[in-house]
């Protein structure tokens, strides 16, 4: 029994996971030792194109644990990031008292309608974190629209246009009391600030699964030929901690309330020594990923470990042919 077992793993049939996303090999790409003033770690960039390059909005947490958002920009979006010698976006805790602790984890969403972008980010407030959006058309002058989703409520993502006259959003929040189970929930409103028409989208697996309990958004939903494609994350408990890892799904062109397929199985997770040791060991945690039209390359931004940023690429062609391959969605696991 053993003998056959062992021949067939040295045989040529052995199989191995494709893995659809290539790390870039000068990773991490950026750590608190480039960063022009002093930061304790920076991690879960956002990411888009600006001006013809590829813009980062890092989270950048200081000594005292609270973190603000500070870009970096690259012509190739691999190498020579020019980083701001400031903080871009910073807590504003007198105006807006929800940012007591800080403000985290960006997600940018360029909407055509208004000329503007949309930064959704996490402020970290005394009851708890919740869901806070800032508009601008630089990056340089902000305007903030304050919270959006009371506490607690996070990983939250803008779709770029109004899908059926409303906008949508996705984000994560986490019910006090109830079953367990932190759910991707997705919300419609007429003019970015109130939102309503809640519905849970995609839910935390139960027991073995490695996105049991809790899932969250992570990118933002990029639109393809077949769907809305999402990339979230899983975190498995284990015994020795939490591990982040990333899984895909595909929502309805024009009813993205409507999940089309999702990976049973996670599609990159913590390998790498950066990924795994840091502040929070074993978390890889996207908050953008550029899509380039020409090419089709996926640039896909990652905080490693709460405490670097690393780069992942990835042809959109292999990612739509693999989710179409994943089974339909299933409601109750
Ligand atoms: C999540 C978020 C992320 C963080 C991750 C792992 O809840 O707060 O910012 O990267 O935990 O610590």
């Amino acid at each position: 029994m053993i003998k056959t077992f062992v021949t067939k793993l040295a045989g040529n049939d052995k199989q191995s996971y494709r893995e659809l996303f290539k790390r870039y090999p000068g990773n991490p790409i950026l750590t608190s030792k480039d960063w022009p003033y002093a930061a304790n770690t920076v991690f879960n960039p956002a990411a888009t194109m600006y001006d013809g390059k590829v813009l980062l909005l890092a989270r950048v947490e200081d000594r005292r644990g609270f973190s603000h958002l500070t870009k970096a920009i690259s012509d190739d979006g691999m190498s020579n990031w020019e980083i701001e010698e400031k903080p871009t976006l910073e807590a504003d805790p007198e105006n807006y008292p929800e940012e007591a602790w800080g403000i985290e984890d960006p997600r940018i969403t360029w909407l055509e309608e208004i000329g503007k972008f949309a930064v959704v980010y996490t402020a970290y407030s005394k009851g708890g974190p919740l869901v806070s959006m800032a508009l601008t058309r630089d990056f340089e002058i902000f305007e903030k629209l304050g919270s959006i989703m009371p506490p607690e409520d996070k990983d939250a993502a803008l779709f770029p246009r109004r899908i059926c006259g409303k906008w949508v959003l996705v984000h994560r929040p986490i019910p006090a009391r109830h079953e367990p189970g932190a759910h991707i929930w997705i919300s419609r409103s007429d003019d970015l600030k109130y939102w309503g028409q809640h519905h849970i989208l995609i839910r935390a697996r139960k027991g073995g699964w490695w996105d049991a309990n809790k899932v969250g958004i992570n990118t933002p939903p990029l639109e393809t030929s077949e769907g809305w494609l999402v990339l979230y994350h899983g975190v498995k408990q284990t015994a020795a901690g939490a591990i982040y890892r990333l899984g895909l799904a595909l929502l309805d062109l024009e009813n993205p309330f409507k999940v089309l397929r999702r990976s049973d199985e996670w599609v990159f997770g913590p390998q790498e020594f950066y990924e795994r040791k840091g502040d929070v060991d074993d978390v890889v945690f996207p908050c953008g990923w550029v899509h380039n039209k020409n090419t089709g390359e996926i640039k896909m931004y990652y905080g490693a470990a709460d405490t670097c940023i690393a780069l992942a690429t990835a042809n959109l062609d292999d990612l739509l042919e693999y989710i179409k391959r994943c089974p339909n969605y299933r409601i109750n696991e």
